[in-house]
C-alpha cells in the first residue's frame, strides 16, 4: 500500500485503483462473467445460486459466489493492485467472505433499492476503523471489481467522503428519494464513483454508502463483490461445492483461523494461484 493510498483511504474512507487489470486478464474475466450470465438455469454448476431464485439467465440480479466460476474471477481476489491492502488493513491475518457478481440492468422502477447505508447500522459485531504506528486496521471491507464502465451520469455506486469515521447517527431523511421517488436530488456531499471495466473500488463497510437507478437501457453494470474480514472474525459461510472448486491457495485465504495462526499465503508480497 504506497503512502499516498494510505492517506486517501484513512481521509475519504474508500479508494479508488483504476486500470488494475487489462488486456488478456481483463477479457478473460468479462467472458467468463458473460458464461455464467448466460448458462441455462438447468447447467449451472452445483452451488451457483442466484438472487432473485431462479434467475433467468442474462437477468438483473446477483449471480452468488461469481468469483468461483472461472479462475480468472477467482484470481482477483488476491489481486496485486488490492493484496498490499487486505493484509494490510487485517494486520496480515485475512479471511475472505464472499464474491457475488452483480448485474445491474436500467429498471423504471427501483425493485430492491440499495439506500445509503454502512455497517454501523444493524451489524451484530463491532465494526472497527483505526490507525496504528502508521498502519491502517480495518475489520470490514469490501473489493468491487468492475466488469463494464460506469460513466458520469449512468448512476451506481454513491459513497459519502470520510463518513467512516462517523460519530454521528445518519438523519433519516438524508438523501431520500426525490420527485421521481428513486433518485435522491443531486448533492455534493456524495460522490458518484465511476469506475471503467478493470478498476477496484475498495471500500471500509463504515463508509455510507448507496447506489443510484442505473440510466443506460443499452448497458448493464456488472461487477464482483468481494468482502474480506480478519481470520479470527465470524465463520465461514462459503457452500462446501464452492470451496471445492478453489485454488488451495484461496482456500486458505477462506479459512478462519485463530488470531495467532499465519496463513501461509500471507508470507507472499504477490500471491500466485496453483492452475
Ligand atoms: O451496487 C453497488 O455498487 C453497491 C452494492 C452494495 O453496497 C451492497 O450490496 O451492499
Ligand atoms: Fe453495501
Amino acid at each position: 500500500m504506497t503512502p499516498e493510498q494510505r492517506y486517501l483511504f484513512d481521509v475519504t474512507g474508500y479508494l479508488h485503483i483504476e486500470g488494475a487489470v487489462k488486456g488478456n486478464a481483463l477479457k478473460e474475466a468479462q467472458e467468463a462473467v458473460d458464461r455464467y450470465i448466460h448458462t441455462p438455469l438447468d447447467e449451472r454448476p452445483e452451488g451457483f445460486t442466484t438472487r432473485p431464485r431462479e434467475l433467468e439467465p442474462g437477468k438483473g440480479g446477483r449471480y452468488e459466489h461469481g468469483f468461483a466460476f472461472d479462475r480468472s474471477l477467482e484470481a482477483m481476489t488476491v489481486h496485486p493492485a488490492i493484496w498490499p491492502l487486505i493484509k494490510e488493513f487485517t494486520y496480515d491475518k485475512p479471511r475472505f467472505v464472499t464474491g457475488t457478481l452483480t448485474l445491474e440492468q436500467h429498471h423504471p422502477v427501483r425493485q430492491h433499492p440499495v439506500g445509503l447505508h454502512c455497517a454501523r447500522e444493524g451489524r451484530h459485531w463491532l465494526t472497527r476503523y483505526e490507525v496504528q504506528n502508521s498502519q491502517i486496521y480495518c475489520n470490514d471491507f469490501v473489493a468491487f471489481f468492475y466488469l463494464t464502465d460506469v460513466r458520469p451520469g449512468d448512476g451506481g455506486l454513491i459513497v459519502i467522503p470520510g463518513s467512516h469515521k462517523s460519530k454521528f447517527e445518519r438523519p433519516e431523511d438524508l438523501l431520500t428519494p426525490g420527485p421521481d421517488g428513486i433518485n435522491p436530488e443531486p448533492d455534493d456531499v456524495f460522490t458518484n464513483i465511476t469506475p471503467k471495466a478493470g478498476d477496484f473500488v475498495v471500500i471500509s463497510e463504515l463508509l455510507t454508502h448507496g447506489v443510484l437507478q442505473w440510466k443506460p437501457k443499452d448497458r448493464d453494470r456488472r461487477f464482483l463483490i468481494l468482502r474480506y474480514r480478519p481470520q479470527y472474525e465470524g465463520q465461514p459461510s462459503l457452500p462446501e461445492t464452492i470451496i471445492n472448486r478453489l485454488t488451495p491457495e484461496v482456500q486458505e485465504l477462506v479459512e478462519a483461523a485463530s488470531y495467532g495462526h499465519t496463513k501461509e499465503i500471507v508470507k507472499q508480497d504477490v500471491v500466485k494461484l496453483s492452475v
